[in-house]
């Protein structure tokens, strides 16, 4: 693996945008950035990201970059790679890089359709589990439970859709998930994704202060927590092989899981749920944690 302190010290964020203090998209751009080596089109639907780009004439990213329509980002992405084909070149990155809202929701068809095509581009959906751009709306990626502007009263009724297990029916040659709180994991796999062909897809967790309500301070240390407690799991599928990757493997091979009330407690957006909604998020986090590790056991066997 990487060494934090091995990164490329070239910057493709500039100093200074417009994502908020202590935004974990912001954290996680820079480091995806850094693994691309500048040397990418970014194709990006209306989010965070977009605000985090700028407005023309100015920009605070130095990358080529298309701003695309929200239903569009895989097709449009598919169209820069036949024209890069046409034009006979092979040293640049397509990526299409989209929030959960523009990804499980609103992108989710043609995203499909590029993957069954095994178009040559890298797919990444940074997750922030919810609209945050318009301020904070649901989306099928927030989880159970969430208060969000548009699930006020009771938070949100449904389980957190999964995006990557989606992906993973398409038979990719690459799936992965990550976090910002372990730059050192995902830049490894934005640079294995990169120098992969056909459709390569990675959900990176964004954490969020505004929209999941902590303390700008604390980016890292929640996207630690969330990992510590299994709200999020780190893996990667090369060619069909499942594995455990960083803190999730260690946690795995040596230790447990802590209890995901320490994560709902970390977080304002939680503070509502009732006694029957924590069992049951704890119940489904604690499954899903024994499918992952037994699948990872199978292929340390
Ligand atoms: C067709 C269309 N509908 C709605 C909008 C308004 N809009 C802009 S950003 C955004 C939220 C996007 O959410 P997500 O993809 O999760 O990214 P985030 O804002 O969380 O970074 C919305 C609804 C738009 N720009 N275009
Ligand atoms: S609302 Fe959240 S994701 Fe958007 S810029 Fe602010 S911290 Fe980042
Ligand atoms: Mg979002």
């Amino acid at each position: 693996m990487t060494n934090l302190i091995d990164l490329p010290g070239e910057e493709y964020m500039l100093p200074g945008n417009r994502a908020c203090a202590g935004c974990g998209l912001a954290l996680a751009y820079r480091y995806i950035l850094k693994a691309l080596d500048g040397r990418a089109i970014m194709c990006v639907p209306a989010s965070c990201l977009t605000v985090l780009g700028g407005m023309y004439p100015v920009s605070s990213v130095r990358m080529p970059w298309l701003n695309v329509t929200f239903p569009s980002t895989a097709a449009t992405a598919s169209g820069v790679v036949a024209g890069l084909k046409a034009l006979g070149r092979k040293d640049v990155t397509v990526v299409a890089m989209a929030g959960d809202g523009g990804t499980v929701d609103i992108g989710i068809q043609a995203l499909s359709g590029a993957a069954e095509r095994n178009t040559d581009l890298l797919y990444i959906c940074y997750d922030n589990e919810a609209y945050m751009n318009t301020g904070v709306q649901r989306s099928s990626a927030t989880p159970k439970g969430v208060k969000t502007t548009t699930t006020p009263v009771g938070g949100k009724r449904e389980h957190k859709k999964d995006m990557a297990g989606i992906m993973e029916a398409h038979h990719l040659a690459y799936i992965a998930t990550a976090s910002p709180a372990f730059p050192d994991d995902l830049y490894d796999k934005v640079r294995k994704a990169r120098d992969m062909r056909g459709t390569r897809y990675i959900h990176v967790y964004a954490p969020c202060p505004p929209g999941w309500l902590f303390h700008t301070k604390d980016t890292v240390n929640v996207g630690r927590i969330s990992v510590e407690t299994g709200a999020v799991v780190l893996y990667e599928i090369e060619d069909g092989a499942f594995r455990l990757t960083g803190l999730s493997k260690e946690i795995a091979d040596f230790d447990e899981l802590k209890p995901l009330t320490t994560y709902l407690e970390c977080q304002g957006r939680f503070r509502d749920l009732d006694a029957a909604t924590i069992e049951e998020l704890e119940t489904r986090v604690a499954r899903r944690w024994d499918r992952y590790v037994a699948r990872d056991e199978e292929a340390d066997a």
